[in-house]
């Protein structure tokens, strides 16, 4: 039976969330219905409600979410209802190449999903569209059961929820994309969420020097704490590379754009040692966006490649969870602001100032 919940759905692109009641449908077979208690505020749900991400509206935004399975679906058998969830929004079909590599996550279902979405909301009538196939800006959802890991139950939701991507995106670019080794230089341009997410990735991987670049000054404190070992106020003055270069002799082993600026991946790489560099990019460019190079940077033998949702998969998910509850790493600097449903408006607003690192709706 239909039940309604509480939602913040967005019916036009760069209009605001309204929270409203909205019918939310059973879950069909393959399908689980959670009731979430946290959902983190990541940029591409900005993305999305802002329309530089191809969408579709109305749309319940949010993916960044933990919460409590309530009912399963015809053929759910690795869940049932009381397990601790996280949503991931790439799924684990485990039967395409991709899946079947061992290395990467980049299931076909993700892009045959987006193509074709399913819609578990609806609003006098009309069908919402769910982000990713999650839509955690909602009280509970109905999300395939290949896009959820069951997680330590131990683990602060608060905070954890931002593992589902924020965290996994940076510290998988660390470890399981760029795979840097003890003792590697680490450069990292832009630290929002993902950017000290990898700044903790590099951490635990043993990494120093471990440099911070950001043009938000208020970011130097958060970055020396999550481990950074120098910042860089990129405040248009001494240009980065140079001080980047200053400060490792040769260039950093490897360098991460984490903000999504075709100029800032250019420059990530000419920071990076000529010879074995390794420049990620982390952060998602716009639609339409071009990179550009120096050819000579790559000449010398530099790599430049990318990392999509940390190359991880739904079990990394659960693992950096463990480690959360091992404190292996915090995320006390990470969320800086929780909010109430009725609040998501200000926490976009905080986000675009760059008040907030990551804020997170508490249900
Ligand atoms: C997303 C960005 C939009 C495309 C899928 C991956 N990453 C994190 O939010
Ligand atoms: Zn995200």
């Amino acid at each position: 039976m239909a039940r309604t919940v509480r939602a913040a759905v967005c019916f036009a692109p760069r209009e605001p969330l309204e929270v409203i009641e909205v019918e939310l449908q059973d879950p069909g077979p393959g399908e689980v219905l959670v009731r979430f208690l946290a959902s983190g505020l990541c940029h591409s749900d900005l993305h999305a409600l802002e329309g530089t991400i191809d969408e579709r509206f109305p749309l319940v935004a949010g993916h960044e979410a933990i919460g409590d399975v309530v009912a399963v679906g015809d053929g759910v058998r690795d869940f049932r209802a009381g397990d601790r969830v996280m949503a991931f929004l790439v799924p684990d079909c485990g039967t395409c190449p991709f899946c079947q590599s061992g290395r990467t996550n980049f299931c076909r279902q993700f892009p045959a999903r987006r193509q074709n979405p399913r819609t578990v909301f609806a609003y006098r009538g009309q069908p919402l569209q769910s982000f990713m196939g999650i839509g955690s800006f909602a009280e509970m959802a109905v999300v395939p059961a290949d896009q959820l890991v069951k997680v330590n139950p131990e683990a602060r939701v608060d905070q954890a929820c931002c593992i589902g991507c924020g965290v996994t995106t940076g510290i998988g670019a660390v470890l399981n994309s760029a795979r840097v080794p003890p003792g590697a230089s680490v450069a990292v341009f832009g630290v929002g969420g993902v950017g000290l997410s990898v700044v903790k990735g590099a951490k635990l991987a043993g990494a120093g020097p471990i440099i911070a670049i950001d043009r938000n000054p208020a970011r130097r404190d958060v970055a020396l704490a999550a481990g950074a070992t120098h910042f860089i106020l990129a405040n248009g003055g001494e240009d980065p590379v140079a001080q980047v270069m200053a400060i490792t002799g040769l260039g950093a082993d490897f360098a991460f754009e984490c903000v999504g600026l075709p100029e800032l991946a250019a420059q990530a790489l000419a920071a990076t040692n000529p010879c074995w560099g390794m420049a990620v990019n982390v952060g998602l460019m716009p639609a339409g966006a071009r990179l550009s190079a120096v050819p000579f940077h790559l000449l010398t033998g530099r790599h430049w490649t990318g990392s999509f949702m940390g190359g991880a998969k739904r079990a990394d998910v659960a693992r950096y969870v463990d480690m959360f509850v091992a404190g292996e790493f915090h995320l006390d600097d990470l969320v800086t602001h929780r909010l109430s449903l009725d609040e998501i408006n200000r926490g976009f607003a905080m986000m675009r100032s760059g008040e907030a690192v990551r804020s997170v709706i508490l249900f």
